[in-house]
């Protein structure tokens, strides 16, 4: 049987933070490492245009989600690793084919996009409108139907099985319904209680090259309440459109103070499991939690994690010629399918 396909990216803005690593980076470990899969992992430098941004720091933000990628086990044996912008041709001309299915008005409407218009209300451009068609495009050119990303992705991917539907109906493809796979850690919140950890948010994220000092000092920034009370800090709904929601996109109605507890139960729970969570959640409702005590051990806990990462990541450091052939041999893989589904449209859209 034909093994099912995979893609997914993130954008060329620099380290990558805990969120990044919770909602998409383990997504894609775990998919690379299933037999059933063949995967595609992208740095999405096209993206990174649709906000405002430094040349000369896109260059180097490139080089440390690389980095980073390959330290967290991104592996060349098993994916294809590789920049958007090294497919530019194809990408950007699948996705310009896509956007004549697409309304403005569809795009105009998304949380995300309302999201980066109010973060940057300055620079709302065509690029930004279009993100979502773009990442359709990357998505559907290797006809992949799983996508590991952050449940803020979610509403993108909607897009996505949109236009795979119109496409395949109006010009007889067959594009797959891509869906989201979705981790533990779908939904950081930022450590200052306030939205999601965000690369964009100062404050708001632990990065995965942190080390425990630095992890240390960014928790016990995170705002607590008195440590006694009703779990106000649970009722997380269920499903992906209730969540967004409830997130509201990102925000509820609880409290900074609340929303940090949010934050440090979810990651006690990641990190050390649910047992030591439900052993907080019973010393919440009696005793009190001594949040000093919570925050230094959780930070060990992390740091335990990020470790052996950040010891991969100094020997690939080391080693600038290897990395640099890493992307040439991904984008070689990549290309071969891409071009496939491009000739594919083309012919079918009569161009
Ligand atoms: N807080 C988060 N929780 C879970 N997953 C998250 N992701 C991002 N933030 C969280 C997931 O990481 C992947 C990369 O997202 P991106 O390409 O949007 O990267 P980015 O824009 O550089 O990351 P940020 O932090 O989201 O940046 P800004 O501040 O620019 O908005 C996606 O799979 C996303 O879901």
């Amino acid at each position: 049987m034909a093994k099912k396909r995979v893609l997914s990216g993130i954008r060329a803005t620099g380290r990558l933070h805990l969120g990044n690593y919770l909602g998409a980076v383990k997504g894609m470990l775990a998919l690379q490492d299933d037999p059933d899969y063949e995967t595609f992992y992208m740095i999405a430098d096209l993206h990174t245009t649709t906000t405002p941004f430094e040349p000369a720091e896109l260059k180097k933000g490139r080089r440390e989600v690389l980095l980073d990628y390959l330290a967290a086990g991104l592996d060349t044996e098993k994916s294809a690793i590789f920049a958007q912008s090294d497919l530019a041709d194809l990408h950007a001309q699948l996705a310009f084919y896509f956007s004549t299915v697409v309304s403005v008005a569809r795009l105009r409407h998304l949380p995300t996009f309302k999201d980066k218009v109010k973060q940057y209300p300055g620079q709302v451009t065509m690029a930004l409108l279009n993100y979502p068609v773009l990442m359709a495009a990357d998505i559907l050119i290797y006809k992949a139907s799983k996508v590991p990303v952050g449940i803020d992705q979610e509403p993108h991917l909607e897009v996505a099985r949109e236009i795979a539907r119109k496409m395949n109906s109006k010009y007889n493809l067959n594009f797959p319904e891509p869906t989201r796979f979705a981790t533990k850690g779908e939904h950081i919140p930022s450590l200052t209680g306030k939205g999601k950890m965000s690369k964009s948010v100062q404050g708001s994220y632990l990065n995965l090259t942190d080390d425990l000092p630095a992890i240390k000092a960014k928790l016990a920034k995170v705002p607590t309440d008195a440590g006694v009370g009703d779990l106000k800090y649970e009722n997380v709904p269920k499903g992906a459109a209730e969540k967004l929601k409830y997130f509201g996109v990102y925000e509820s109605k609880q409290t900074k103070e609340s929303r940090g507890v949010a934050v440090l139960m979810l990651l006690v729970e990641i990190f050390q499991g649910k047992e030591r969570k439900e052993e907080y959640d019973k010393q919440y409702e009696g005793e009190g939690i001594s949040y000093q005590k919570l925050k230094g051990e959780l930070a060990k806990a992390i740091f335990e994690e990020f470790k052996p990462i950040q010891k991969k990541r100094k020997e690939f450091e080391e080693k600038p010629e290897y990395v640099e052939k890493v992307l040439e041999k991904g984008a070689k893989a990549a290309r071969k399918v891409a071009e496939i589904t491009v000739r594919e449209v083309r012919d079918k859209m009569g161009i």
